[in-house]
């Protein structure tokens, strides 16, 4: 009898989300989101788990919100799996952590062709472990003819770093004579970025109650929606993204189509 009333529940709960889904979808999505995934620690902690077994179940969450994401029309999802400032982390919580690339891979590379995922990575892609490297970049070139949801990892990315890169190539390019001073602009300053193909997030989800950006995007987020929870990322689910798309919907509804900035 219990089994029988909560497997009616579960039914009723996703029939709500559909209808969600479906009304969402009547309007202009977000093209890309972007999640700083925060709160796998603190996750594991009230459980008396290690820090570790946040980072595995964040890492269920990813396949969760990545399968959503694209059944819903999501184009774009860029996640903040490991920033430069990670490597602080005591070294057997970043070994862990290099470790998880390949782990999801082996487990999820499958259901990513079969869904037509495209895999990419920002970040310094050279100071990873070899193992990393060569998972991630096997993923890249298996899924690179995918047509789907791209899937942005960043990983080992730093906005700075990022932005001192890019102005390190620029001044390069104007050294070596193929580039003028007076050809710095916002679009060539953008095809410097690690983000130079795809578009600006729409949308910034952060996980957990922190309300900062921690180097994430800075550049790049400069017109972007923020959308802040205190939902731990492993406890992060379809219900809340939906409630994230729903928010950023009603705020373009209010603005009535015409960005603030373009009002000034
Ligand atoms: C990581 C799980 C999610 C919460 C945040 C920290 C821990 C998936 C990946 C990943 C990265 C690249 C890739 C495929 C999967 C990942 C790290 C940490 C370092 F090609 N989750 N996840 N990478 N966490």
């Amino acid at each position: 009898m219990l089994k029988k009333l909560i497997r009616k529940n579960d039914k009723a709960i996703s029939i709500y989300l559909n209808e969600r889904v479906e009304n969402a979808q009547k309007e202009q999505l977000p093209d890309h989101i972007a999640i700083i995934m925060d709160g796998n620690g603190r996750w594991a902690k009230k459980r008396a788990l290690p820090r570790v077994a946040g980072h595995h179940e964040g890492m269920q969450t990813v396949r969760k919100i990545t399968r959503f994401a694209n059944e819903v029309g999501i184009k774009t999802l860029t996640l903040y799996a490991f920033s430069t400032e990670n490597w602080k982390r005591p070294k057997i919580e970043v070994e862990f952590l290099m470790r998880l690339p390949e782990e999801f891979l082996n487990s999820y590379l499958p259901e990513l062709m079969e869904q037509n995922i495209q895999v990419r990575m920002m970040g310094n892609i050279e100071l990873l472990p070899e193992h990393t490297k060569k998972a991630v970049t096997k993923a890249m070139e298996q899924t690179a003819e995918n047509n789907g949801l791209i899937l942005n990892f960043a990983l080992n990315y730093g906005s700075r770093d990022e932005i001192v890169q890019a102005v390190k190539k620029i001044a390069l390019d104007i050294q070596e004579g193929n580039m003028e001073i007076n050809d710095i602009t916002e679009n060539n300053i953008n095809s410097y970025l690690m983000t130079k193909d795809l578009c600006e997030p729409d949308l910034l989800i952060r996980t957990s109650g922190e309300v900062r950006l921690s180097n994430f995007m800075l550049w790049q987020l400069a017109y972007t929606e923020f959308w802040f929870t205190d939902t731990l990322w492993p406890d992060f689910d379809q219900e809340c993204l939906i409630e994230a798309i729903e928010t950023f919907q009603k705020r373009n509804r209010r603005y009535g189509g015409i960005k603030e900035e373009e009002t000034n």
